[in-house]
């Protein structure tokens, strides 16, 4: 893992419909990011939100369109902002650590990071699988969308955003909490062979040798491992400033456990931390537990 940790805030809504998501890396900044890495020695640097040039308002956004990607324009163009950032963070030897906003940015930091891996690896740690397209997503939502995007599924100018071709292969995916998915995303796991760890999985095998079997799975075909937490992961008890909670997810024990496992593996190469909204959160506990996940990532233990 490099010393060298830069954030990138994330700063977009338009990837789903709760407005406040655009303020979720401030919120976790305010948190105390910087100070717990910095603690832990790393050389911490921040590059400042990245915002999308269209202006967010009650009124304007998720406007339906006829292909079923609602703010498609506002999307796209965020993406490859947020992907020339990522690729130069990487380009310069730091570790890219993205703050969300919500997950269709994914679309733009596994764009920018997938530019220098030839077999990069994804674990998916998430309530969803974000595996739609237009004709699968129920929502129209891009949030649902960005690891399908990722994948070489749907729009195809979103697929070949910022550097042609497919991002990552479906077989160096493991997804991870999962216990929200629609049809036509279990239909794809299934033809695709994915790897997929549902709670049920992970109440029955234990959070440690589930993170356990998805490093072995990833172990030899991948030459770096991208980590997304998307924050409702956990349970709505822990992290309930989130857009599309659910019930029955992740402790917040578990998931530093699971983050240190991933540290002591030394193989992930980048993250994104999204879906925090303070708008619907408490007291900004939300973006706290943030915090204490990307902490455990970077080798804090739990006492
Ligand atoms: B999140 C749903 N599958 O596509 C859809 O929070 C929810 O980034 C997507 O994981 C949730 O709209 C997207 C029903
Ligand atoms: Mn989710
Ligand atoms: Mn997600
Ligand atoms: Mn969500």
């Amino acid at each position: 893992m490099s010393q060298n940790i830069h954030i990138i805030g994330a700063a977009t809504t338009f990837g789903q419909p709760r407005l406040g998501v655009d303020l979720g890396p401030d919120a976790i900044r305010y948190a105390g990011l910087d100070k717990a890495l910095s603690s832990l020695g790393y050389t911490v640097t921040d590059a400042g939100d990245i915002r999308s040039k269209y202006r967010v308002n009650a009124s304007n956004h998720s406007i339906k369109n006829e292909t079923n990607l609602l703010n498609y324009r506002e999307v796209m163009d965020f993406s490859l902002e947020l992907a020339a950032e990522v690729d130069n963070t990487v380009s310069s030897g730091q570790f890219p650590l993205i703050l969300g906003g919500d997950h269709s940015l994914s679309i733009g930091s596994l764009a920018g990071i997938s530019k220098h891996y030839e077999d990069l690896g994804v674990i998916w740690y998430d309530a969803h699988g974000d595996l739609n397209d237009s004709r699968t997503s129920p929502s129209g939502n891009i949030h649902g969308m960005p690891l399908g995007i990722s994948c070489g599924v749907g729009d195809e100018d979103l697929v070949n955003l910022y550097n042609p071709g497919i991002k990552v292969k479906p077989q160096n995916v493991v997804l991870i909490g999962m216990r929200d998915l629609d049809e036509g995303e279990k239909l794809y796991i299934k033809e695709n062979g994915i790897l997929t760890f549902t709670m049920g999985d992970i109440r029955t095998k234990g959070i440690e040798s589930v993170m356990k079997e998805a490093l072995t799975h990833l172990e030899g075909r991948t030459d770096g491992i991208h980590l997304s937490v998307d924050v409702d992961a956990l349970d709505p008890l822990e992290t309930p400033g989130t857009g599309t909670p659910v019930d029955g997810g992740l402790s917040l024990s578990e998931s530093q456990l699971a983050m240190e496992i991933l540290n002591d593996s030394g193989r992930i190469t980048s993250m994104d931390l999204v879906e925090v909204n303070p708008l619907l959160d408490e007291k900004n506990k939300t973006a706290e537990k943030a915090v204490k996940i990307a902490e455990s990532l970077f080798g804090k233990k739990q006492l």
